[in-house]
């Protein structure tokens, strides 16, 4: 016998399968919001004089002690890994999950390419190297370590490379933009007091901006009196040297108070003014950004300008907490005649949430003749009545227009008019 199902039956079934569906899928809320990240690869090899050093996975077992490394809360996000001179088995259990393969040419440079400089922008990564001089030397040589920590991935990061090799200090004139934390000058290191300094640093050194957080400046601080005074002990010397790139060494690594949250960096773009509306296209052109530092933290920035899709102008901006800062940029539209749209953009800060308000897009301007108030590369009777037209407006008036304003003195009068009036006839060549 055929069996048939009522139209009721069907439309319950439906209902109860939709229902099913919509537990599975995930509800807005209950989706992690964003998170920041934290990346750290370490490589541990030999001292020298066949000493084994097991420096990476000292740290990686201190760096799990705290929430934004741990991977215990969705704040957070962390991603580890280490390269060691011992093999799977000899590594210690606890940190296993993290070693990511045998020290060799070819690892060391898939996890720095491919792992190290997947970081996104804003990210927070460190790079540990502990070990003999003679093979980061080679690398030097190479210049490939290098090129690796310059490149535009990890230019978007912000990282703390630190180093304990003899020699570790020669290092900092090769990563201006990073914080370097060297386990000495140019002299030999005594290897692993420095890591064992700043593992004894995350935990005991003081918070000296008091944020909750210890920076990268504030371990080093301690690690540097801490390898200071045992090499010293021992009739040695060795003093750890620092460079603090460009967030100035106050890169929050671990938290001192686990309560506190990471603090805050936000940078906004608030306005694009272009002055003057019309120009020339063999004259400069003045456009004035306007950043707003709306985070906790002092913020040091690229700001991108773009005409179009064209990048026309790049600038280094500091803005410290609560302050808005005017930058001035210059444009030459060298045979650039036409309509721009113009957008700004202002790199992301350490943990940066709210990038929304990053990128702004605001203002058009003509590249033309003064007077060509419409753009279309003539100046004409039509641009001439436009701006009669508007004949007496102000800023504020309903009828005026800033594309009309030919001198952008925010009023329409006279001279507008008489430069319109003068260029009458021209047009691009
Ligand atoms: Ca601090
Ligand atoms: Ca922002
Ligand atoms: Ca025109
Ligand atoms: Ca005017």
């Amino acid at each position: 016998m055929k069996r048939t199902i009522s139209r009721t039956t069907l439309i319950l079934i439906l209902l109860f399968v939709s229902a099913q569906a919509s537990k599975l899928m995930p509800t807005r809320g209950a989706l992690p919001t964003q998170v920041r990240s934290f990346r750290f690869l370490g490589i541990e090899y030999e001292a020298g004089y066949h000493a084994r050093l097991d420096d990476a996975q000292h740290l990686i077992r201190e760096l799990l002690v705290y929430p934004n490394w741990n991977n215990s809360t969705d704040q957070y996000v962390s991603y580890i890994r280490f390269l060691s001179m011992y093999n799977y088995s000899e590594v210690a259990d606890d940190v296993k999950a993290f070693w990511c393969g045998d020290l060799n040419f070819s690892n060391i440079k898939n996890q720095i390419v491919n792992f190290l400089c997947e970081a996104s922008p804003g990210e927070i990564v460190v790079f540990f190297y502990g070990g003999h001089d003679f093979f980061i030397d080679w690398f030097l040589i190479q210049m490939e370590l290098i090129d690796w920590f310059n490149s535009e991935a990890l230019q978007q990061a912000y990282v703390t490379v630190i180093l304990d090799t003899c020699g570790a200090g020669c290092f900092i004139n090769f990563l201006p933009d990073h914080i370097v934390l060297a386990s000495s000058g140019i002299e030999t290191t005594y290897c692993g007091i420095f890591p064992f300094g700043l593992i004894t640093g995350f935990e005991l050194a003081d918070d000296s901006n008091n944020d909750g957080w210890i920076s990268a400046a504030e371990v080093f601080s301690y690690a540097k009196n801490y390898t200071e005074a045992i090499v010293s002990e021992g009739g040695g010397y060795q003093s750890p040297k620092s460079h603090y790139g460009k967030v100035e060494g106050d890169l929050p690594l671990v938290p001192r108070d686990m309560s506190k949250p990471f603090p805050t960096w936000d940078v906004a773009i608030t306005r694009v003014t272009a002055n003057p509306f019309n120009v020339k296209p063999d004259s400069s052109m003045t456009i004035i950004v306007s950043i707003e530092n709306q985070g906790e933290k002092l913020a040091t920035c690229k700001l991108y300008l773009y005409a179009n899709t064209s990048l026309i102008s790049l600038e280094q901006t500091t803005s410290s907490s609560g302050k808005t800062v005017n930058v001035t940029l210059t444009w030459f539209p060298i045979d650039a005649y036409g309509l721009y749209t113009l957008s700004c953009s202002v790199s992301i800060c350490p943990g940066e949430l709210n990038i929304s308000n990053n990128n702004l897009t605001d203002g058009t301007v003509y590249v033309s003749i003064p007077g060509d108030v419409d753009g279309n590369g003539k100046v004409q009777i039509e641009d001439i009545v436009a701006i009669a037209e508007a004949y007496g407006s102000f800023s504020s008036h309903p009828k005026y227009d800033a594309k009309l304003d030919v001198d952008c003195n925010e009023f329409i009068e006279v001279k507008d008019l008489l430069t319109a009036a003068l260029n009458y006839g021209q047009h691009y060549p």
